[in-house]
């Protein structure tokens, strides 16, 4: 079966209780979550004047393709009480396909791996923790590489040339 990994995070509410219900919702329908990471509080990364974010990320077996998993998600995000917001804004909820085996896919509304991952200290510290090794199927670098290398930079630095 492929081997996918989801981020997940929230920044309302009860940040944590709401990560663990995505993971129960997403089991529920056929996820087998084989690892998940600790959750980290982490600073806002797009837009800074919102409160911080739980994050963390799984790692799951699952048959269901990409486009189908995006609409799981979708419904499972609007289940738990996901409302429409501005880009990088505060949000209940936010689970994201990052990596789906070696999977390379452009679609309109999904990109596979997701395309700003390795610029996004909170989704590489998540993943690098159960995924050190698993390599980034574009950028031929490992998860702990990705980490590492945006580790190094500070943080006003970060996705600028
Ligand atoms: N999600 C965003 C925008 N900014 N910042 C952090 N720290 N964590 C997130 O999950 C996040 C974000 C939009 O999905
Ligand atoms: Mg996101
Ligand atoms: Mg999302």
């Amino acid at each position: 079966m492929p081997v996918v990994y989801l981020g997940i995070g929230s920044n309302l509410g009860i940040r944590e209780d709401n990560c663990l219900m995505a993971i129960s919702l997403l089991e529920e329908n056929g996820l087998k979550i084989t690892k998940r990471s600790a959750m980290h509080e982490t600073t806002p990364w797009g837009v800074r004047d919102q409160p911080k974010f739980i994050n963390m990320a799984i790692e799951a077996e699952t048959d269901i393709s990409p486009l189908e998993l995006l609409l799981l998600i979708k419904k499972i995000e609007g289940d738990m009480g996901r409302q429409p917001a501005v880009k990088w804004g505060p949000r209940v909820i936010d689970i994201d396909i990052l990596l789906y085996g070696d999977m390379l896919l452009c679609e309109a509304d999904l990109t596979i791996p997701h395309p700003l991952m390795q610029e996004r200290e909170f989704v590489l510290r998540a993943l690098s923790e159960i995924a050190p090794d698993i390599m980034h199927p574009v950028l031929g670098k490992t998860m702990k590489e990705l980490f590492d290398a945006i580790a190094a930079v500070p943080e006003g630095q970060r996705g600028k040339k």
